[in-house]
């Protein structure tokens, strides 16, 4: 599951509207003997690509996959079949497929004879490469996440309005690397303005990343024709709206979109609840003055703090990222928290 995992994050990005799904097919012996991932829409589904991999290797043997295999034709015919006639024995996955044009896989599969397992590393891959494809399917919307650098008392920029370098390096090759894995990155015309982002993904030598997200940019203010988010390294997007609803409504055919800055943008979605998780690398450094990295969520009082609960806690060079999704965890129950 954890290769069939690694397939599935290696094409995050390029499958949208459909999941990233990645399949490992073993033989009789336990030997994987095909990898699949799935191919952008129309293409090859995770498991198709792993069958014809494997061959005639793939009889008896075992196939593992991240999402319940489809058992539906759609834009391809169904996996479920096409595990049956490649005779395959048993079937383990870790989600089940919540699209209701789709699911049933499963079953198909057992009333063919094959010993079918549901769950394996089932919070892994929710939690990881299918975690805004599965967030689409429920809320109906894409999945948002809100990502900051800011220093350790939380300014995005210093006095002057310098803001390049607060996080390290490698810190800043994470969000490139990430950046390659999104359909969408929007940004506030207030930002374009102050920083003149390109916003695109970038290799560690420089080169732009084959992926590219849509760059949108929101708000009601101009921009310059010389704005470096208009050339045509990626495509751009210009929503003459502050309102969130409006943005993802506009951006309701992608999955997984990131809000990368600014302050008043990031506070509206904030005051909106169309925050799902938030990314903030935080830099060991104090700037004491300078642009805050958020401005105005609607919070004007203790009660009324935007909370969230940390998913994760990971330490990159000298920065650290924190992941973090909306709390349901009001005052009380910070209280009594016996961390
Ligand atoms: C799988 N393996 O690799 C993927 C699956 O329009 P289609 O035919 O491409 O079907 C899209 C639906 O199939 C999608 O919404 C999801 O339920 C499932 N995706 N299923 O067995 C895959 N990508
Ligand atoms: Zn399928």
């Amino acid at each position: 599951m954890r290769s069939a995992i690694e397939a599935s994050e290696s094409v995050r990005g390029t499958t949208s509207p459909n999941p990233p799904v990645g399949a490992v097919i073993l033989d009789t012996e336990g030997n994987p003997v095909g990898v699949g991932a799935t191919l952008p829409p129309g293409g090859a589904h995770a498991e198709v690509s792993a069958i014809s991999a494997a061959g005639e290797r793939a009889r008896g043997g075992t196939a593992v996959v991240t999402l319940e295999p489809c058992n539906h034709t759609g834009r391809t015919p169904p996996c479920s079949q096409a595990l049956i006639e490649a005779g395959v024995a048993a079937v383990y996955f870790a989600v089940g497929d919540p699209n209701p044009l789709a699911r049933g896989g499963a079953e198909t599969l057992a009333a063919a004879g094959i010993e079918v397992h549901r769950g394996l590393l089932a919070e892994e891959v929710a939690g990881g490469p299918l975690r805004a494809w599965l967030h689409r399917q429920k809320h109906g919307r894409p999945h948002v996440t809100w990502k900051l650098a800011s220093s350790l008392d939380g300014r995005s920029a210093a006095a002057d309005g310098t803001s390049q370098w607060i996080t390290g390096p490698l810190a800043r090759a994470r969000v490139h690397a990430e950046r390659a894995k999104l359909d969408a990155i929007i940004v506030g015309t207030g930002t374009v303005l102050a920083d003149d982002p390109w916003l695109t993904a970038r290799l560690p030598d420089g080169s732009l990343a084959a992926h590219q997200p849509l760059r949108v940019v929101v708000g009601v203010g101009e921009i310059p024709a010389t704005a470096r988010v208009l050339d045509d390294a990626a495509p751009t997007l210009r929503l003459r709206t502050r309102n969130p609803d409006e943005v993802i409504a506009a951006l309701s055919d992608h999955v997984d979109i990131l809000l990368e800055g600014g302050p008043t943008l990031a506070g509206a979605f904030l005051a909106a609840r169309r925050v799902d998780r938030i990314q903030a690398y935080i830099a060991p450094i104090l700037l004491g003055q300078g642009a805050a990295a958020l401005h105005d969520a609607g919070v004007g009082n203790i009660e009324q703090a935007v909370r969230f609960d940390r998913e994760s806690l990971e330490t990159i060079g000298p920065d650290i990222l924190l992941s973090l999704v909306p709390g349901g965890t009001g005052t009380t129950e910070t209280l009594t928290d016996k961390e």
